[in-house]
């Protein structure tokens, strides 16, 4: 039994795309605004720099009361006593990470294709990461775009929460939702926005089910 989680609006961070304001006061008004999940990813920062951003990001999330992963690096998730890890394909196994962690501890994994399916085991695995649904520019070789109905398509295959991630925003969440996400994963829908707090009131609202 893990500790529970709401991937309705899934924040994963990106400290080149948060430019001056950071990931730590991003994520701060980003979850004032209704992020549900906070997630640390920098593929390009040094280990350092993310121990220290985990470090922050933790306590930030912990005074929300929302769960914080990290993306990839299972020893920093372990360091800092995160709520889990989210691992990628090309990252070490989620079997691996799951035995490091423990049972209580969340463990996310990203699929990109029918290829990928075999990985989303529910005896290992608490979520599925999704996507991209549509293009990006903020992972660096990301897998082709699923497009909205190879999303609803693989969706269906998959016995666990899936969180939707890649090109999301204020205008394609809704069918997002629809085509059977049970959350949204953003970066750049928040992080470099000139108010995250608002950015993320906004998104929360669609995924509720409202309008803007
Ligand atoms: N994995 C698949 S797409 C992606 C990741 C980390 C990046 C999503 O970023 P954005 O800015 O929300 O498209």
């Amino acid at each position: 039994m893990s500790i529970k989680f709401d991937l309705s609006l899934y924040l994963v961070t990106d400290s080149i795309l948060c430019g001056a304001m950071g990931v730590v006061a991003t994520a701060e008004a980003a979850i004032r605004g209704g992020v549900t999940m906070l997630q640390l990813r920098g593929p390009r920062d040094n280990l350092r720099q993310l121990l220290d951003d985990a470090i922050a990001l933790r306590d930030v999330a912990r005074h929300h009361g929302i769960p914080f992963v990290v993306n990839d690096h299972v020893d920093i998730a372990l360091a800092v006593q995160a709520d889990g890890v989210h691992v990628g394909q090309d990252d070490m196994p989620a079997a691996f990470a799951r035995q490091l962690l423990g049972r209580e501890k969340i463990v996310g994994i990203s699929i990109t294709s029918v290829a990928d399916l075999p990985s989303a085991d529910p005896a290992v695995v608490d979520y599925v990461g999704l996507g991209p649904v549509f293009a990006t520019t903020t992972k660096l070789n990301a897998a082709p775009a699923l497009g909205l109905d190879g999303f609803r398509g693989l969706r269906q295959r998959v016995g666990l929460p899936v969180v939707a991630i890649g090109g999301l925003n204020l205008g394609n969440i809704a069918g997002v939702m629809a085509a059977g996400a049970d959350g949204v994963a953003v970066v750049s829908a928040i992080c470099g926005t000139p108010d995250p707090a608002r950015a993320a009131r906004d998104l929360r609202q669609i995924v509720r089910g409202g309008q803007t």
